[in-house]
C-alpha cells in the first residue's frame, strides 16, 4: 500500500526543483560526495512527504481517483489508507534522521507541521470578505509552497555555509510553490478529468473557494452566499462554476501565478550562472504552461 503511488507515474516536480537547487548552490561551495548523497536524500525525502500527504488527503476528501488510477482509501479502505500515509511518513523521517543534521531536520518537521495546518485551514473559512484572499494565501503557502521552499532550504544549507544563499534557495521555493498551486487551483476550472488523473471541479464539490472563485466574487457579488454555504445547496458547483468562467477569475489568478514565478526568478537569479539555475528559471515557466 505505501509504495502504490511510487510508480514513477507522479511529476516528481518537488525532487527535481530540489536536485536543481542543491546543484545551483554548490557552485557557491566545494561539496564532497558525501554531501551530495544526503541533498539527494533531501530530495527523496520531500517527495515521501508529498506522497504521505496525497495519501491522508484522500482519505479526509473521501476522493476514489488519482493519477489515473484508485486511491489508496477506495482500494484498501480509509482505516489502512491512514496507516499507509504514516508508514511513509515514519520512512522519511528515519531517512531524515539519518542524514544527522539537525538544522535540517528541523527545516523539514516544520513542513510537516505546515500541512496538517494547511489542511486545518482549509476545514475553516472566513466569513469576511476581505480577510478571505488572505486566508487563502496562507493556505496555499502552507499546504502547498512550505515543502518545495523548505527542502529547497535544507539542501542549501548542507550545501554551503552562507546564509543569503540559504535565503535565495527559501524564497524560489516559496514562490515557485503558491505559483504552482494556484495554477493547480486554475486547472481545477480549465483542464478535464482525463488530463488531470482525477475528477475536475473537485474544489467547488468540497466545498472550497479557491483563488478563480474570490476573483469571480469581487465581479459578482451573488457568489457570496454560495461561498458562505460552502456550494451546499443543489446546483450550487454548476452555477459557481458558470459564474468563475465568465469572469476573469482564471485570468485573474494565472496573472497572480505569473506574478510569483517573477519574483521566483528574480530570487534565483541571484545565484551564481550555472545550467541548474537555468534550468530552476525555465521550470517557473513549465509552472504556468503546464495542464496537468
Ligand atoms: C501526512 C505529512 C502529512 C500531512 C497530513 C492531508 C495533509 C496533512 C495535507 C495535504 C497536503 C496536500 C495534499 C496538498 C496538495 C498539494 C498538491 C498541489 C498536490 C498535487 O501535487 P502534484 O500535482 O501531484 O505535484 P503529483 O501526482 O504529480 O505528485
Amino acid at each position: 500500500m505505501s509504495e502504490y503511488y511510487f510508480d514513477g507515474k507522479g511529476k516528481a516536480f518537488r525532487p527535481i526543483i530540489v536536485a536543481l537547487m542543491a546543484r545551483a548552490c554548490n557552485i557557491h561551495h566545494n561539496n564532497s560526495r558525501h554531501v551530495q548523497a544526503s541533498q539527494r536524500a533531501i530530495a527523496l525525502i520531500a517527495e515521501m512527504i508529498h506522497t504521505a500527504s496525497l495519501v491522508h488527503d484522500d482519505v479526509i476528501d473521501d476522493a476514489s481517483s488519482r493519477r489515473g488510477k484508485h486511491t489508496v482509501n477506495k482500494i484498501w479502505g480509509e482505516k489502512k489508507a491512514v496507516l499507509a500515509g504514516d508508514l511513509i511518513l515514519s520512512a522519511a523521517s528515519i531517512a531524515l534522521a539519518r542524514i544527522g543534521n539537525t538544522t535540517v531536520i528541523s527545516i523539514l518537521t516544520q513542513v510537516i507541521e505546515d500541512l496538517v495546518r494547511g489542511e486545518f485551514l482549509q476545514l475553516g473559512s472566513k466569513e469576511n470578505e476581505n480577510e478571505r484572499f488572505a486566508h487563502y494565501l496562507e493556505k496555499t503557502f502552507k499546504k502547498t509552497a512550505s515543502l518545495i521552499a523548505n527542502s529547497c532550504k535544507a539542501v542549501s544549507v548542507l550545501g554551503c555555509p552562507d546564509p543569503v544563499v540559504h535565503e535565495i534557495a527559501y524564497q524560489y521555493g516559496k514562490n515557485i510553490g503558491i505559483a504552482f498551486q494556484l495554477i493547480d487551483d486554475v486547472l481545477d476550472f480549465t483542464s478535464c478529468s482525463d488530463q488531470m488523473g482525477k475528477p475536475t471541479s473537485a474544489d467547488l464539490k468540497l466545498g472550497l473557494a479557491t483563488g478563480p472563485v474570490l476573483f469571480a466574487c469581487q465581479q459578482f457579488p451573488e457568489m457570496n452566499a454560495m461561498i458562505m454555504r460552502r456550494f451546499s445547496l443543489p446546483g450550487d458547483v454548476d452555477r459557481a462554476r458558470q459564474y468563475v468562467l465568465q469572469s476573469d477569475g482564471v485570468q485573474q489568478t494565472t496573472y497572480l501565478a505569473q506574478q510569483y514565478c517573477h519574483e521566483a526568478v528574480r530570487e534565483i537569479s541571484k545565484l551564481r550562472p550555472s545550467p541548474e539555475r537555468d534550468a530552476l528559471i525555465q521550470l517557473s515557466e513549465i509552472v504556468l504552461t503546464r495542464d496537468k
